[in-house]
């Protein structure tokens, strides 16, 4: 055990013994719930995905040989104390097909401390749904566990077909996602304020429910493969009980030695990683994935017939690496900077590493940089016994002297959104590379908050609030020390 996983085993029992001496009268704290949530998924995933747990062996033992390599990385992944968990830092995906299905577990995620943030129109990229993330939102909450589900509505309204628009809404108003004791210990969250340590644990186990896979059909053989004709995602939405996740991400420190290490494996790995290139300053998110299992399901029997045994193929295994948020000018030249490289081949030809490579470029590839053209988002320190703060010409102090200074450091925020749309190939690759043009002009983000029953948050002033809530700690802590100084 390098000297790094000790700190970290150290730091991650310690939270666990806060867990258990929490008194069963008193609420449990949601970020608690979600931790243990955030685990509970990760054993059943393991269970019903056994290549996810070959998945977390390399990226365990990739991210070993990324920290005994650079030991720095560390202070370049941590959110805050050292904490993150790194290990452990999933995200999943989950398609619902109903409002009311979204608006439900709007309320579940908020009993775990996790809000919709961002909308992304799939629509775009060939998908007739629209999404945004389920995710803590505040620094504290995302130390103890960043646990994000991207959360997608089917949009049935896209189907042609209406007849068969029609029979997927009749199908799909008769669905309960959520056991009767999960709805009740949602009411009871609500009504109280939190949950006692007793019922989170039952609302932990009948919440994974709703989210596990299941391997009969709501419909016939023949419907679902009309809804697979349309779209295999609209049958993978509107033939089973529930929304099964059908991925679970791990977070890598070093996606080209994972995604080596997935190969010499003999797992089948994309061959080309979405998002950015490889840098000395991470940045957004770098993703890779292998193609979708095909599992075996039982469909409802037509008529007198016996049940027909199928199959189908929705999930599928991904891991990910996380580099600096960007400011809304950084995301912008982001954009078209890959816009430029994919350009009509997009990343399918031949040399796209290199076109990807060679237009990136220009962006900058240094901290300092980054932070002086306002191009990512930084956290803000004080440095230890730091005193002097530096003004600018009108007298005020200036976080960026007292950076110049060494009074005060900064490290890149970690981004902890999605890029769907532009990693379009990881939605492709999925659905068996079969996929369709973009649908006409169809972001509707309002329609989208009316069946969440809320507004999504804009992760940018998400982002931007912890920079500038860091910036005043520190300029306050700097100042508190000159004045006890003097
Ligand atoms: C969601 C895909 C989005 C990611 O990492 O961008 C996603 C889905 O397939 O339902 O998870
Ligand atoms: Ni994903």
């Amino acid at each position: 055990m390098t000297a790094i996983t000790e700190r970290y085993t150290a730091n991650r029992s310690r939270r666990k013994i806060t867990i258990c001496e929490s008194s069963p009268r008193m609420h449990v704290p949601p970020d608690t719930i979600r931790s243990k949530f955030s685990d509970a998924l990760s054993c059943m995933y393991k269970r019903e995905v056994p290549l996810y747990a070959e998945l977390l062996d390399i990226v365990r033992l990739t991210n070993e040989r990324a920290l005994a390599a650079n030991p720095a990385l560390w202070s370049k992944i941590a959110r805050a104390d050292g904490l993150a968990d790194y290990n452990c830092e999933p995200h999943c995906a989950i398609r619902v097909g109903t409002p009311a299905e979204l608006s439900w577990l709007r309320r579940v995620f908020a009993i775990m401390g996790m809000y919709p943030v961002g909308y992304y129109d799939l629509s775009v990229a060939g998908v007739p749904v629209h999404s945004c993330a389920f995710r803590p939102t505040d620094r504290t909450s995302l130390e103890v566990s960043p646990l994000r589900v991207f959360t997608s509505l089917l949009r049935l309204e896209l189907i042609d077909d209406e007849e068969l628009r029609l029979q997927a809404a009749e199908i799909l108003a008769t669905r309960r996602i959520l056991s009767d004791r999960a709805i009740a210990l949602v009411s009871l969250a609500e009504a109280e304020g939190g949950l006692s340590l007793d019922d989170a644990e039952e609302f932990v186990g009948q919440v994974l429910e709703t989210f596990r896979w299941h391997d009969s059909a709501r419909v016939t053989a023949e419907t679902y493969e009309r809804l697979n004709g349309v779209h295999r995602l609209v049958a993978d939405v509107v033939s089973f009980k529930g929304p099964h996740i059908n991925h679970l991400t791990p977070r890598t420190l070093d996606i080209d030695a994972a995604q080596a290490e997935m190969q010499l494996r003999g797992l089948k790995a994309k061959s080309v990683i979405e998002g950015p290139p490889r840098r000395d300053v991470d940045i957004l998110l770098r993703q890779t994935s292998f193609q979708a299992l095909s599992e075996a399901i039982k469909f409802l029997p037509d008529g007198e017939a016996e049940a027909i045994i199928g199959s189908h193929t929705a999930r599928f295994g991904e891991i990910e690496q996380r580099g600096a948020a960007l400011t809304r000018k950084g995301r912008a030249l982001y954009d078209s900077l890959l816009a430029s490289a994919r350009g009509e081949a997009g990343a399918a030809g031949p040399g796209y590493v290199e076109r990807l490579e060679s237009a990136f470029a220009v962006f900058p590839d240094d901290a300092d940089t980054l932070r002086k053209e306002r191009l990512a988002y930084f956290y803000y320190e004080a440095v230890p016994g730091a005193e002097w703060p530096v003004e600018d010409n009108e007298g005020e102090i200036d976080i960026d002297r007292c950076v110049e200074a060494g009074q005060v450091s900064a490290r890149p925020i970690i981004y902890e959104d999605f890029l769907p749309v532009s990693a379009a190939g990881i939605f492709q690759s999925n659905l068996g590379g079969k996929g369709r043009g973009a649908y006409e002009g169809n972001s509707s983000q309002y329609a989208f908050e009316m069946a969440l029953g809320v507004p999504v948050l804009d992760p940018f002033d998400l982002y931007s609030r912890i920079e500038v809530a860091s910036q005043e700690a520190a300029l306050r802590l700097i100042a508190r020390n000159a004045i006890r100084k003097a």
